[in-house]
């Protein structure tokens, strides 16, 4: 070869790296300051499964835009907060989030944003419009052995629902070969004590005050009679 064309050669390999590297600084540079801690997004507001009226008269636009687009953002901001820097972080499924910090004084914080996060999309999910009525096939033969009928599986829901002292759930779960009605305090969910839930309503003030007021037995009543979401209950059954 030509020691013209070595000696170009040369300098195109030790040119090219260079400019390369110049190339990456410059992006580097240009790239965006590394997120503020809190500022990470491991985990986003899942959307609603119907528009924010679509359960009007029984639970009004208002309280969903407060309880969706205000409570439920905030947890799951603090939960981002909590988890960044952590390696939960770095897309552990919520699910095992709170059944790792479940029970576990040191882990209060996140199991309480991580359940609320959970149990809120749980809840969006249990409603539907146009909803309560009659669950059918295993769902319903299961109601039947468990509770004696529906009318007895409703009223001993609202019983747990309207006895809920203070902030919490009340859910409908599967235990083993039967169903049961639990009522949880706070952010607590069955998911923690390894029960599968398959329905859910939220018996916490900012759930219903707008519409209700004080009248949370009202707010479960209009719950069960026309907005359960028997076929979202039927589909979280185990086999
Ligand atoms: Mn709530």
């Amino acid at each position: 070869m030509n020691p013209h064309v070595i000696e170009l050669w040369s300098a195109i390999c030790i040119l090219v790296p260079l400019v390369g590297m110049a190339v990456v600084a410059k992006a580097q540079q240009s790239a965006p300051a590394p997120a503020a801690p809190g500022a990470a997004s491991a985990f986003t507001l899942p959307a609603l499964p119907y528009p924010q009226e679509a359960l009007e008269p029984y639970i009004s636009a208002k309280t969903m835009s407060f309880h969706y687009g205000k409570h439920h953002q905030t947890y799951v901001d603090n939960l981002n907060k909590l988890v960044a820097g952590t390696p939960w972080a770095a897309g552990v499924p919520l699910e095992t989030i709170i059944v790792d910090c479940a029970g576990k004084a040191d882990k209060a914080a996140v199991f309480n944003n991580a359940a609320q996060v959970w149990n809120h999309a749980f809840f969006w999910k249990s409603m539907k419009p146009g909803g309560g009525g009659q669950p059918t096939g295993r769902l319903m033969e299961l109601i039947g052995k468990s509770f004696g009928s529906l009318d007895q599986f409703k009223a001993a829901f609202l019983a747990a629902g309207v006895g809920q002292f203070g902030s919490g759930w009340v859910w409908l779960v599967q235990d083993g070969n039967g169903l049961k009605i639990v009522a949880t305090p706070n952010a607590d969910s069955p998911l923690a004590h390894g029960q599968t839930a398959l329905l859910t309503c939220d018996v916490w003030e900012h759930a219903y005050y707008l519409d209700y007021q004080n009248r949370r037995k009202d707010f479960v009543q209009a719950f069960l009679d026309h907005l359960a979401n028997w076929d979202f209950a039927t589909s979280q059954m185990k086999p």
